[in-house]
């Protein structure tokens, strides 16, 4: 019996759920590319379960290989999209591998009643060991952004980002691929279950009810095409 990779796997429960799609599609940054990954599709109990197994695989495999500490203290998933991310990272991570972790997320607006605060779930702390879980990378924005709001909270370590896709993208000014620019800006390691490049290699052999490949040679091309010009 042959196991797949997890990068396999993983394209496999983006095509199944339909949270990667073909088209025309603009980015946050601008850019008008020809696929899309939509983490807003994992939307029922069975699919954010899954994502979060797969989140806790790719964690515990960075774990062991030396590239992440053991004794994370939180998952910080910033909101919203990366809410959903970060409690079923945590619940993958004790239920299937038996780690202590809390889970963390921040609000968009300040509460100045009940419990207060900007943020919501295990509190942090100074020293506290943080991993940061988000969807998908393409130029850094939303990382940028969620770093200073955590640093405002406590003086935490932030040990690592654990992304579901790198879309291993140039930044605007520099040849640097964005999760390169945002290691070497913020000193943590940034980790992908799948990056693009792996997904439409995997996508190739990855057949739809039908029997054909998800990804035809015409969405292969336009893909190449994209990264031609964007890619790092
Ligand atoms: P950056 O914050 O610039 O890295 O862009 C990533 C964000 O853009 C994600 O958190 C999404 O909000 C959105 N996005 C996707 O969700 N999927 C994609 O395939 C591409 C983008 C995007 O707009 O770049």
């Amino acid at each position: 019996m042959t196991h797949a990779s997890l990068d396999h796997r993983f394209t496999e429960f983006l095509l199944d759920s339909q949270a990667l799609k073909f088209g025309d599609f603009t980015l946050k940054s601008g850019r008008k590319s020809p696929y899309f990954i939509n983490a807003g599709a994992f939307n029922d109990g069975r699919k954010i379960a899954t994502l979060g197994a797969f989140y806790a695989e790719k964690i515990v495999e960075e774990i062991k290989a030396g590239n992440l500490p053991v004794d994370i203290d939180t998952v910080f998933g910033p909101a919203y999209k990366g809410i959903p991310l970060g409690v079923s990272t945590a619940i993958a991570l004790t239920s299937a591998h038996g780690m202590e972790v809390g889970y963390t997320f921040d609000r968009k607006e300040k509460k100045d009643h009940g419990d207060g605060g900007m943020m919501v779930g295990t509190q942090l702390t100074d020293g506290m060991k943080v991993l940061l879980v988000d969807d998908v990378m393409t130029a850094g924005t939303a990382v940028r952004e969620v770093i200073p709001k955590l640093k405002a909270e406590a003086n935490v370590e932030v040990v690592g980002l654990v992304l579901s896709v790198d879309r291993m993208e140039k930044t605007k000014d520099c040849d640097l691929s964005a999760v390169k620019a945002v290691e070497a800006e913020f000193g943590f390691p940034v980790f992908a279950i799948a990056n693009v490049r792996e997904i439409f290699e995997a996508g190739q052999h990855i057949t739809t009810a039908s029997g054909e490949p998800y990804v035809t040679e015409e969405i292969k091309a336009a893909a190449d095409a994209y990264l031609a010009q964007y890619g790092a």
